[in-house]
């Protein structure tokens, strides 16, 4: 079985083909040639993952699916949320990002976060949603230098190491995006 994520995110990719079954075919945006920055005029993340994931499907007519994912901070009314990517301004600019958000929780007690992703598929014109949450709290200070993102300020709730302090095994057994994904390859595997 074929099937594309439609993602321009290297390090989303590494994470997700990581985690399927091998006789599923993994097929990146590069691997088709779709070189095009895909919008993502969603307001919600769930919205994001769907535009993506029928983009590819409508103009390569390829069986896909998408990831868009969100960091919602509570006591900052659940931002950067589906700005995560150019909450600084400029789009994936992860230095700038935290740079904000830890600014920004400067005077906050409450540093309870969760990191949201939502996976879209799209397979023979059928599509499907699936959802992960991890819960967690922002750290004061960087640490690690695993992983992507936001991943050096994130604890996720029962642990003393941020994901970047995580192998990517560690990560995706406990993160986000782990969970959406094992909903997905139980989906395709009935
Ligand atoms: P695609 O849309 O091409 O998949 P993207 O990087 O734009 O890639 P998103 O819009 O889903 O992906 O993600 C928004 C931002 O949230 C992303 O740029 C990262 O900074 C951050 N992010 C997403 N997943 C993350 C993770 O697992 N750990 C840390 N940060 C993450």
């Amino acid at each position: 079985m074929k099937l594309v994520f439609a993602t321009h995110n290297k390090n989303k990719f590494t994470e997700v083909k990581a985690m399927l079954p091998h006789h599923i075919e993994l097929l990146s945006l590069d691997d088709i040639g779709c070189n095009e920055d895909i919008e993502e005029t969603g307001e919600t993340i769930e919205d994001n993952a769907i535009l993506k994931a029928n983009y590819v499907r409508d103009t390569y007519n390829l069986n896909c699916f998408a990831d868009d994912t969100g960091l919602e901070v509570q006591s900052l009314n659940n931002e950067p949320g589906v700005y995560s990517a150019r909450y600084a301004g400029v789009s994936h600019d992860s230095n700038a990002n935290i740079k904000k958000l830890l600014s920004n929780l400067e005077n906050k007690e409450n540093r309870s976060a969760r990191f949201k992703t939502a996976i879209a598929l799209s397979l023979d014109h059928e599509e499907v949603m699936f959802l992960g949450i991890c819960e967690g709290e922002i750290i004061k200070e960087l640490r690690g230098d695993s992983g992507f993102g936001y991943d050096p300020i994130f604890q996720p709730k029962g642990f003393d190491k941020t994901f970047a302090e995580m192998t990517l095994q560690q990560k995706s057994e406990i993160g986000h995006r782990g969970k959406a994904m094992r909903k997905l390859i139980d989906y395709l595997s009935k």
